[in-house]
């Protein structure tokens, strides 16, 4: 998951009093808690709980509070996740002092309830199968009307249905281990999702299968009733079932406890339109034209051999990527197969370029980018923001500042507004130099049951989508 962040904003005070408001709402869900995320047992309505048999999400929200809970900025206890094999705050010492890194607990498959958790009556579980165009509608759907916003709700992602194929699709994708949940009758409409997708993670150059958890979302008018939660053990009990035993995943939240804690910057490759539709503001001194002048960009890469990524590129780029994640501490083992996947080009989904000796035909450096729009809430003149956001990009023999002004340009002939980066691997070394400015938010990266010494953001070598 990527977080949204625009350039820093002065006026949070306003925002700080309404979450102290909604915290008080979020104090009423011990029922739904109960309910929802006690061990597993058979989806049946359960005896002596203070909750209705029949629960509707009218009900649900009138009962336990609607509306997102208050943000806990780490000093208030997590219902949940103190109950989870992750760090804990207590474990501080464990993991900063030592070089440990290993699983907090081990289990086995038996251990793992074969059947789904309970749901309120009024909900089922589903899996989703992104290939039927009515079930991709639905996800779709859900996700553009309720994913991330970012803080002053002004942008919300809006992840295409070809990207969703492609994000859940790659190699051995488990479909089981796309989670969702639907009301019963009627329409049987979606309320809930989170997905899973295999992967191979090096932490600190030791290999694990893992799960890489992403597009956790609730539909808004389900908030604060803990279903967030249900979710995540769900789709837990499915991938142990299978007997992986740990994750990764990235949020814009803090939560017991980041490995890193990155930051997004953005390089505007439109900015009238970015300060028109407050994604940017004017720096001061500047005007709209000066300001123009100061982001423009050749119309044609300068790069001599600079080119689209072709499937025959693949074995080269393959190699080259996976030779340069090796200086990083947290990273993914892409097979041929994973790369081919994440990295073809598919028009409005993943951009790829690589750079070709002209007298040799070596492929010597690879960019990659990936869209992402965000719809711009409540803007009459402009209804979509087209973003481009770093993916993984190796130099071998161009130097870094050249490779990425020409993934800029390219961006630009491709008409996105945005390039955005995180200031992973070894982006530091541009992202000043090309005019990026520093977005307002973090992105947290986290581990599922593995303790190990938190990382610096540049030691972080994967992108998650
Ligand atoms: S990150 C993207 C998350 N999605 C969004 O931000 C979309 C918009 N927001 C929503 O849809 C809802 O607000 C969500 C929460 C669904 C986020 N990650 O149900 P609740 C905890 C993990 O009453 P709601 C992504 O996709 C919160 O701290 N936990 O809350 C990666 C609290 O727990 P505690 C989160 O607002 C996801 C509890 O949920 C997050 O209605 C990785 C409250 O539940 C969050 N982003 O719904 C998931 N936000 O009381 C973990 C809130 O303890 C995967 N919470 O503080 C773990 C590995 C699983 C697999 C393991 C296999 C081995």
């Amino acid at each position: 998951m990527v977080v949204m962040a625009t350039v820093p904003k002065k006026d949070k005070k306003k925002k700080k009093k309404k979450a102290k408001k909604k915290k008080k709402t979020s104090d009423v869900e011990k029922g739904v808690e109960k309910l929802s995320i006690k061990e597993a047992r058979p989806q049946i309505p359960q005896r002596g709980r203070p909750v209705p048999t029949k629960l509707t999400e009218e009900n649900m929200a009138a009962l336990y509070g609607s509306g997102p809970p208050a943000k806990n900025n780490g000093s208030q206890p997590h219902k949940f996740w103190n109950t989870q094999p992750v760090p804990q705050p207590a474990d501080d010492q464990k993991t900063t002092t030592t070089s440990v890194n290993e699983p907090i607990e081990l289990k086995v498959v038996d251990q793992i309830p074969a059947e789904p958790y309970a749901l309120p009556s009024a909900y089922t579980w589903c899996s989703c199968d992104m290939n039927d165009p009515v079930v991709l509608d639905e996800v779709y759907t859900l996700l553009c009307q309720n994913y991330v916003e970012d803080d002053d709700n002004m942008f919300r992602f809006d992840y295409s249905r070809e990207f969703l194929k492609w994000a859940l699709h790659p190699p051995e994708y488990i479909q089981e281990w796309h989670v969702g949940v639907r009301s019963r009758t009627g329409k049987k409409k979606l309320y809930g999702f989170i997905t899973g997708i295999p992967v191979e993670i090096y932490v600190y150059n030791k290999l694990t299968k893992m799960v890489e958890i992403n597009f956790l979302c609730v539909h808004k008018k389900l908030r604060g009733a803990r279903l967030a939660p249900v979710l995540i053990k769900e789709v837990t009990r499915r991938v142990n079932r299978r007997n992986i035993w740990q994750a990764v995943y990235t949020a814009g939240v803090v939560l017991p406890k980041p490995i890193a804690k990155n930051r997004y910057y953005h390089r505007s490759l439109n900015p009238v339109k970015l300060i028109n539709i407050g994604f940017s503001r004017l720096q001061p001194k500047m005007n709209m034209s000066r300001t123009t002048k100061l982001y423009k960009l050749p119309v044609e890469p300068l790069t001599p051999g600079i080119r689209k990524f072709e499937k025959k590129d693949g074995p080269a780029c393959w190699k080259m990527l996976v030779e340069y994640l090796k200086k990083f501490a947290l990273t993914q083992n892409f097979t041929l197969d994973e790369f081919l996947h994440w990295f073809t080009p598919r028009e409005g989904v993943i951009d790829s370029f690589v750079v070709e000796d002209p007298e040799t035909h070596e492929v010597t450096d690879l960019l990659s980018f990936y869209t992402l729009p965000s719809t711009i809430i409540g803007n009459k003149k402009y209804n979509m923001l087209k973003a481009a956001y770093s993916f993984y990009n190796v130099s071998t023999k161009t130097p870094w500042k050249q490779l990425m002004h020409d993934a800029l340009i390219l961006a630009k002939q491709l008409k996105f507004d945005v390039f955005n980066a995180l200031n992973v691997m070894e982006n530091d070394i541009f992202l000043k130099d090309l005019k990026f400015g520093i977005g307002d938010g973090h992105l947290q990266y986290y581990l599922y049951n593995w303790r190990c010494r938190p990382m610096e953001p540049k030691e972080v070598g994967i992108v998650l989508l």
